[in-house]
């Protein structure tokens, strides 16, 4: 039942609710005080294919070792387990899949009572329950963030053995509640569809890979460890200000020191208190890439941490990277470090064949080498959180970046609801936590193509947005909308709008006549109505490789390359006034559920799934490196292009 918007009472309530998480989420990290152990390679795998998919809890296959319980595969971890062998249920599989892998853990970590060992999965889609040895040590709904949970005192509770036993079990049902959402619809007709039929039903349009999909790893801190970190950056004329704040666990008897260090290893300014404002004298701003000769500059904040409980005496260190920068939003700009910031970028996914959505440092390099080829300056985690390896190398590379949250697909009514919206709300504590130290995310996006026209919707994203503006003051909040601006009920919320559009592919389908004229249209109607700045967050077409015809039609690289040729025409006017950037759909083609508007998956990509140009690549090549000259300043290796 939902409350309206005038209940002030939940509005509180919720607000409250999402600030309480009690814990940082700090990245792990090898230190003089930490020791990280990385647990990806060949994990045991079963499915559980019983009609209820519940035997695993039912036969407890958390108790012993997998194996004798059953049947078992290899899996990798990380990796989406859809694609990777050849069993057509298995990639198709809805319900819980069990995971199993056993470590040896150094023996010092056990003995050494002032050590705390923590266990932690980067992300596994959708639900997780984790068994360490056989008792639960966490669950954790959301398959794009990270958990945790401490296990030393489970370890030491049998300091003999030090092997230890990790179950993970993974469950990828989408409900009306969990974000993605979705419904699963089973088939009664008998006459139809064989016993036990059922089909999960999604309003996204890729495909839902499920599993381990980033890694799992333990690390320890000592007992009293720096648990998390806020860093807020500013600067007035040449001295730049890292506010901090650090908050420790473990110890009240504390002593600290907090250092910040340029590139060069220099200690440039220091304190002994736990929050506080860093002055830098001479400050070296983050830019963005293509935007200053020496993008993506970064200090060091280490923080060192001297404690004690009477007892003991605990050490540690920890080491942030800070990039001092500023965001502001005006009516029609939007501006890094006060300059205009002209968003010439890309959508991407987190797929590839054969891993789905699993991590993969090859596929990571070989994507950021194809933007910067672009001529790319930022990105949108189109749309969920990604791997956080990935908002580092945009930090270093100085690629800007627009974080969403996994609030896609929410066309249902039902899923405005209650249950909806406090999850959601949650879902940003867990997202802000993570990435608001990143230089590189400049805004949040709560969400894309909501049904912003139901009724619900207003209050809904009011209060998203409202408390994401809780969570990060310091950055602007967006949601990704539609071109139909008239019925749009969480526009007036956000501060700058993003648009979809695909004229002359779903509306007027191969009419490339009509582009200019709607887009104009577009832009025109949006500003006059809210007066804020405007970006085109997806536009494109669909090209099979390979395709071609002239004059052209659908599906071939010519008719995707006009599509963007006329699109950027009227770009070319509105960055003028109005429009801050534009983001292509997609960078590279990704797997969707099967359909009969998708051949083997989307093919909007201006590069193929295997990350090999289409003739669309060329034009926007050319493009980002002219608006990159004219609003910019190159890196120098540009200016010899033939020696790199
Ligand atoms: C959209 C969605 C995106 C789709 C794209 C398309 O508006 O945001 O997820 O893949 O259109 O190609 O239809």
């Amino acid at each position: 039942e939902l409350r309206s918007p005038s209940s002030s009472h939940l509005d509180l309530d919720l607000i409250k609710a999402g600030i309480l998480l009690d814990s940082g989420m700090l990245f792990p990290q090898e230190s003089s005080s930490r020791e990280v152990k990385e647990l990806n390679g060949l994990w045991a795998f079963r499915a559980d294919r019983s009609p209820t998919r519940n035997q695993g809890f039912q036969r407890a296959w958390y108790k012993s070792r997998l194996a004798e319980t059953g049947p078992v595969i290899d899996i990798p971890v990380p990796s989406s387990y859809n694609d990777v062998t050849q069993d057509p249920n298995l990639r198709d599989f809805i319900g819980w899949v069990w995971y199993e892998r056993e470590v040896v853990v150094p023996a010092r970590w056990i003995s050494d009572g002032k050590t705390r060992v923590v266990l932690r999965v980067e992300s596994a889609h959708y639900y997780s329950i984790v068994w360490v040895n056989g008792v639960k040590v966490t669950e954790h709904e959301g398959g794009h963030l990270p958990f945790e949970a401490d296990i030393d005192g489970l370890l030491r509770e049998d300091p003999t053995t030090t092997t230890c036993r990790i179950t993970i079990a993974v469950n990828n049902t989408l409900d009306l509640h969990t974000l993605p959402p979705g419904s699963i619809q089973y088939m009664k007709d008998r006459t139809m569809y064989p016993e036990g039929f059922f089909v999960q039903n999604t309003n996204f349009d890729f495909f839902n890979y499920a599993g381990i999909h980033r890694s799992v790893l333990l690390y320890t801190t000592p007992k009293a460890y720096v648990d998390d970190i806020t860093v807020v950056t500013d600067f007035l004329d040449s001295t730049g200000l890292v506010r901090y704040n650090v908050s420790i666990q473990g110890a009240t008897l504390v002593t600290l020191k907090v250092t910040l260090i340029d590139k060069d290893g220099h200690c440039v300014v220091s304190s002994n208190d736990t929050s506080g404002v860093l002055k830098v004298v001479d400050v070296k701003l983050w830019w963005p890439y293509l935007m200053h000769e020496n993008p993506g500059y970064l200090y060091s904040l280490e923080v060192r941490l001297n404690a004690a409980d009477g007892t003991s005496t605990y050490e540690d260190v920890y080491s942030l990277p800070v990039g001092i920068r500023t965001v502001k939003v005006t009516k029609n700009q939007f501006l890094i470090n006060n300059k205009p910031f002209y968003f010439h970028g890309v959508n991407k996914h987190e797929d590839s064949d054969i891993r789905g959505k699993g991590f993969d440092w090859p596929l990571v390099v070989k994507d950021f080498n194809l933007m910067k080829w672009l001529g790319a300056n930022s990105f949108r985690t189109s749309h969920y959180p990604y791997a956080e390896e990935i908002l580092q190398m945009c930090d270093r590379h100085g690629i800007v970046v627009i974080d969403e949250s996994p609030g896609v697909g929410i066309k249902d009514i039902r899923s405005f609801e209650n249950a909806s919206l406090t999850h959601h709300l949650e879902v940003m504590d867990e997202l802000v936590r993570r990435d608001k130290n990143h230089p590189s995310v400049v805004m949040w996006s709560v969400a894309n193509e909501p049904a912003a026209e139901m009724p619900p919707a207003g209050f809904y994203f009011q209060m998203l947005i409202k408390h994401t503006k809780v969570l990060d003051p310091t950055r602007p909040v967006t949601f990704i909308t539609d071109s139909n601006y008239a019925r749009d009920k969480g526009a007036p919320y956000v501060d700058v709008i993003c648009v979809n559009s695909y004229f002359s592919w779903y509306h007027d389908p191969g009419h490339l006549e009509v582009i200019q004229i709607q887009l104009n249209t577009q832009f025109e109607n949006w500003y006059g109505k809210y007066q804020k700045p405007i970006i085109q967050s997806e536009y494109g077409a669909d090209a099979a490789p390979g395709f071609h015809s002239d004059p052209p039609v659908m599906f071939t690289e010519e008719y995707q390359k006009l599509v963007l040729r006329d699109y950027h025409s009227v770009f070319d006017q509105k960055r003028k006034l109005y429009v801050v950037g534009e983001l292509i759909w997609n960078f590279a083609d990704f797997m969707t559920t099967q359909g009969v508007t998708r051949m083997v998956g989307n093919k909007k990509g201006i590069f193929t799934r295997q990350r090999q140009p289409k003739e669309a690549a060329f034009i926007l090549k050319e493009r980002y490196w002219r608006l990159a000259n004219e609003t910019g300043r190159l890196p120098l290796w540009t200016k010899y292009p033939c020696s790199h």
